[in-house]
């Protein structure tokens, strides 16, 4: 591939936060790719940026490449090979992005047929996690629920239908919330999903609500999800309860989650970022089906995914391309949940750009969910993407 510039600048995503966006030209084009930002980052996760993003910014600017040997998704490992010890995981995961871009024009493709070239063996498409209310890290609201992220889950053969149920599923939400919260003003949290002031179990409650609302109004198999989030509230070997007021052991904490894991289909995070034994005494108890997803548990690593399938601990793994920092990498984390039943969710952070990526890589990796929001620019552009594939088949 004919390289003639590669360079980076600062962006922002949709919570204002400052990111990385790179630009490509080549023989075949100009070509832009970003890098979203999380806010409830697990510990494990690879540094986002080597020193600093500007910093990141001057290295790319100042790296010289006339001509690279890439002409296939494996050759990553040459771009992994130049930029992975100068830069860090967030502005090398968008220049690999925007590589693939390039890629997919050069060989007449589109990004997710690089990944998987055989149409005909994919015969599953993603669905969509919709998260209508949030909690926790991704709420402004001083009295919020404790969890981040409550899901709309329809399993159903259409995606574009899916990604219908959810929105009508949002819109239902806010009729919902008007009537029974009295502090709610119809604002949007980070993912902009529902800001509510009502407590884990009052949220729930409307969730269902929805659910059962949706149930009749497109007569379809629909599920509940949350992502707990739980390290965004350990501290000192407790969780930490505000809303209501509420400290638990870890041994209550585990018995609260067994609970949830017997009535909900998707229970993310349940505990604290380390907690590989409490995730199986909780995936013992679950019930049939019940996907228990590890994300600040994972942090998208092989290493960690199989530490977490040798103790049992879960069923389900996020993916988040910056969370590990290399392509690679998550074709390895994929490929072991693949072998190893475990179910993948490809998932958008909760500072977003307008990059859509994600829903190639989805589908090109034959993820069994795509968590990207339910509506909203910048989420609204993977969904998009991900209909426009879903057409095209
Ligand atoms: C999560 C993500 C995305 P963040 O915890 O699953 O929803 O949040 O990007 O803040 O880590
Ligand atoms: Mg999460």
């Amino acid at each position: 591939m004919k390289v003639i510039s590669l360079k980076a600048k600062v962006i922002k995503d949709t919570r204002g936060d400052k990111t990385i966006e790179v630009t490509l030209k080549t023989s075949k084009g100009t070509f832009i790719a970003s890098a979203p930002n999380g806010k409830s980052t697990g510990i494990n996760e690879v540094p986002m940026w080597k020193k600093s993003l500007n910093g990141d910014i001057k290295t790319i600017n100042d790296y010289f490449i006339e001509e690279i040997n890439f002409n296939k998704f494996d050759d990553l490992k040459i771009i992994e090979d130049i930029f992975s010890s100068i830069i860090g995981g967030n502005s090398l995961i968008a220049i690999e992005f925007v590589f693939l871009k390039a890629l997919a024009k050069q060989e007449e493709k589109e990004v997710w047929e690089l990944i998987n070239s055989h149409r005909e063996k994919l015969n599953k498409f993603p669905m969509p996690v919709g998260n209508i209310m949030e909690g926790g890290l991704h709420s402004s609201s001083k009295i919020k629920p404790n969890f981040q992220e409550f899901h709309i889950i329809p399993i159903i053969a259409s995606f574009e239908q899916a990604v219908k149920i959810n929105k009508r599923a949002w819109e239902n939400c806010r009729e919902i919330l008007k009537n029974i919260d009295k502090t709610f003003k119809g604002k949007t949290s980070d993912e902009n999903a529902w800001i509510t002031s009502l407590s884990d179990e009052q949220t729930i409650e409307v969730l269902k609500e929805v659910k059962d609302n949706m149930q009749d109004e497109f007569n379809r198999t629909i599920h509940i999800g949350m992502d707990i989030a739980a390290s965004s509230f350990f501290k000192i070997n407790k969780y930490i309860y505000k809303n209501p007021k509420s400290i638990k052991s870890k041994d209550e904490q585990i018995k609260y989650m067994q609970m949830l894991s017997k009535d909900f289909f998707y229970i993310e995070d349940p505990l604290e970022e380390n907690d590989f034994e409490g995730f199986s005494k909780i995936k013992e108890k679950s019930a049939n089906g019940t996907l228990i997803v590890g994300d600040d548990l994972t942090t998208t690593s092989v290493e960690r995914i199989i530490a977490a399938k040798k103790r049992n601990s879960i069923n389900g793994v996020i993916i988040k391309p910056n969370q590990i920092g290399s392509l690679l990498k998550v074709k390895e984390a994929v490929d072991y949940c693949k072998k190893n039943n475990i179910k993948t969710i490809f998932s958008h952070r909760s500072g977003e750009t307008s990059e859509n990526i994600l829903a190639d890589l989805a589908f090109g990796f034959g993820a069994d969910f795509i968590k990207t929001g339910t509506c909203g620019k910048d989420r609204d552009e993977k969904l998009n993407r991900m209909i426009e594939i879903e057409r095209s088949l």
